[in-house]
């Protein structure tokens, strides 16, 4: 059985839930076949966030490292292809912090490809009858800030645990107030997307 470590980020930027949170919920209600699942929930702070992340992975030591988060305004679940070295917070994190313009690890590496299938991810969830598509930035925010931290960690390790980052899209409860055509996905759908993006992990 292969084991995943699964992280998933609490509420931020006025929202009282967090579509990623409710998925690692309801993950954990599934009894999977192939895969061993490790959950994890990490507040919104870009600092302490990684060094949760990576004590976890250490405890943890899984095959897979699967990230989520929210990407409000996506239509789409989005495997993410790529982490930047640059922070540049459009808004304070739940800590309060908001670097501008500042590498996320000074001297390291401008950037790092997730090791995931990403595309046989999508290539699933759409055959699952799930929207879904590559994204080419998770953002200059918390998520990708521990997308960076974690690929840097198990790259200067030479780990062989394969990691990338996915963003899910608002739940429709979190669109009631916002102006019409927001997007977003009914939880469900989410989780039949999730399950056949961890299919695609063997
Ligand atoms: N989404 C934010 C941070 C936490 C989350 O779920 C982001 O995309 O950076």
């Amino acid at each position: 059985m292969a084991k995943i470590l699964i992280s998933a980020f609490e509420p931020f930027g006025g929202e009282s839930v967090n579509a990623s949170a409710n998925l690692l919920e309801q993950l954990q209600q599934q009894k999977l076949d192939n895969h061993q699942l490790v959950p994890l929930l990490l507040p919104v702070e870009g600092f302490s966030a990684p060094e949760k992340l990576l004590q976890a992975w250490q405890a943890t030591r899984p095959d897979y490292l699967l990230m989520l988060g929210e990407a409000g305004g996506r239509a789409h679940i989005t495997p993410e292809r790529i982490a930047v070295n640059l922070d540049d917070f459009p808004i304070e994190d739940n800590a309060g912090n908001q670097p501008r313009d500042k590498p996320v690890v000074a001297g390291a590496a401008a950037a790092y490809f997730s090791t995931l299938p990403v595309r046989e991810m999508v290539q699933q969830m759409q055959a699952a009858g799930v929207p879904a598509e590559l994204s080419n930035s998770a953002g200059l925010y918390v998520c990708n800030r521990v997308f960076y931290c974690a690929m840097h960690y198990l790259h200067s390790r030479g780990a062989t645990t394969r990691a990338g980052f996915m963003h899910l899209p608002w739940l429709p409860e979190q669109v009631a107030n916002k102006p019409a055509g927001t997007a977003s996905m009914e939880a469900p759908l989410q989780l039949k997307g999730i399950l056949a993006a961890i299919a695609a992990l063997t």
